[in-house]
């Protein structure tokens, strides 16, 4: 059975008209206006005065991930349903073996976690040391199991970061097996010295979690690693970019003509660090790293944003609790576990916040939210674009009405929300993801297991056709 929609503005990274898309077998069969496919039985959606959307594909994020003591709250099958709900219809989590695990027993722990994920899934694989077997195994990730993008940490040194000379070697087997490498810039090591400091001084709280991480800690491990990737001639990846001091690395770079792509995620577009001066421990939801910025920074992403020196938005979706585990580092910063949700308010966000607010029009808006990711890590055409022969991934987006995001509604597992109160306008009356409509004004009807593994290809210099 088919879905027709009709009638929707249709809204690509370069297109928008009026018109149908015609859905069958989980793919998109037909776009075009005055389509009459439909057949017995098939859903018709009337879409007049609404938009439509490709799904959103969110290239970072961590579903059930053990870390600093824990595990991130939302598993695959509740954070893909979260996704879902904010009109996102694919992931790319990260295995993260431990150091000293081959990262192929990894893979097969994330294979079987992620088999409950409601939409679709890929994965980048993070190098958390580098050991005898690595270059094999990334190999065989690579061209047996389609993972294609490396991840590595500049911070967390001692547990899943590595060191240069380790990235060093990540980067050049990245470049023999024709795979891009993304980073976690933080100086490692300045990071670990500041907490030590901070510590003895008895500053627990979590403010002193920011002050522990200051832009120029990513400052500096992003023009490193960005130096490393120049001197390897490899393209590279920056995710979760935060600060003014790690932009004028990437332009610096990207005015030589050097292929460097870089991410940020809302919470970096949208919080200051006045969030750390919440009463009590509430600061804790907001720790994560890189931490929010102070005032001034969040201009300099939209510009970069609307110029097109940032490629992507993706949330970093890593969510704990406050109670039961964020308490966990009640008497000490360094002992909160890192992260936050954010996989459902991605759209709105960047929705209301982008292009309502005249920061960035339609076509980028869907650029960063979907093609982008896409086409950076080798989905596209089949998921980022509205396509015929690509998935069914759709968003129908009403445009009218105003709604705040809160923990009380979200569908994230966790009890706190770092948007608490923020209004967005719109919300998206159907989210087709496969060819089935799995939310409606708000409604989940997903399956359990019902998303599939992505393997992905990227082509030959992937990260230069990108943009
Ligand atoms: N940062 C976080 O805040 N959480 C997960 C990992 C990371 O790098
Ligand atoms: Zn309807
Ligand atoms: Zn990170
Ligand atoms: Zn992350």
């Amino acid at each position: 059975m088919g879905i027709l929609i009709k009638n929707g503005e249709i809204i690509t990274a370069s297109d928008r008209f009026v018109g149908d898309v015609y859905c069958e077998d989980g793919k998109i069969a037909a776009v075009g206006a005055g389509l009459s496919k439909e057949r017995a039985g098939d859903t018709v959606i009337d879409a007049s005065g609404q938009l439509i959307f490709p799904g959103g594909v969110d290239a970072h994020v961590h579903m059930e991930l053990p870390f600093m003591g824990t595990e991130s709250s939302d598993d695959f099958e509740t954070g893909t349903a979260a996704g879902v709900a904010g009109g996102t219809t694919s992931i790319i989590d990260f295995v993260i073996p431990a150091r000293g695990q081959a990262l192929l027993d990894g893979l097969a722990m994330w294979n079987e976690k992620a088999k409950k994920a409601v939409s679709d899934y890929a994965f980048h694989m993070a190098v958390t040391w580098f050991g005898d077997d690595t270059l094999k195994e990334m190999a065989v990730c690579t061209r047996e199991h389609g993972i294609p993008s490396f991840k590595t940490f500049m911070a967390y040194r001692g547990a899943i970061g590595v060191d240069d000379p380790e990235l060093i070697q990540v980067m050049e087997a990245a470049k023999g097996l024709g795979a891009l490498v993304t980073v976690h810039a933080e100086h490692g090591d300045a990071v670990v010295a500041l907490q030590k400091k901070l510590l003895k001084e008895g500053k627990t709280h979590p403010r002193f979690h920011a002050q522990s991480r200051p832009a120029p800690i990513e400052g500096e491990a992003t023009g490193r690693a960005i130096m490393l990737a120049r001197m390897i001639g490899e393209p590279i990846y920056i995710v979760h970019l935060t600060c003014k001091e790690a932009l004028a690395a990437v332009t610096e770079a990207r005015s030589r003509g050097q292929v460097v792509m870089a991410e940020t995620c809302p919470q970096y577009l949208l919080l200051d660090d006045s969030v750390y001066e919440k009463p009590g421990f509430e600061g804790a939801a907001y720790v994560m790293s890189p931490p929010i910025r102070p005032k001034g920074h969040q201009d300099a992403l939209w510009a970069a944003l609307s110029s097109g020196l940032i490629q992507t938005v993706a949330t970093d979706h890593c969510p704990f609790n406050q109670v039961g585990q964020k308490d966990m580092g009640k008497d000490d910063f360094s002992r909160i576990p890192n992260g936050a949700a954010g996989i459902e308010n991605r759209l709105a966000l960047l929705w209301t916040y982008g292009v309502l607010a005249g920061r960035i029009d339609v076509h980028r808006f869907v650029d960063l939210f979907s093609t982008q990711p896409a086409k950076i890590f080798g989905l596209y055409p089949r998921k980022g674009s509205i396509v015929p022969g690509g998935d069914a991934d759709l968003v129908i987006f009403d445009p009218k009405g105003t709604s705040t995001i809160s923990a009380k509604t979200h569908h994230h597992r966790c009890d706190r929300s770092i948007f608490e109160g923020f209004e967005v306008k719109g919300k998206p009356t159907h989210v087709i993801v496969n060819g089935r409509v799995q939310c409606t004004d708000g409604k989940l009807d997903v399956q359990r297991g019902a998303g599939r593994y992505l393997p992905r290809r990227l082509g030959p210099s992937q990260g230069a056709q990108a943009f």
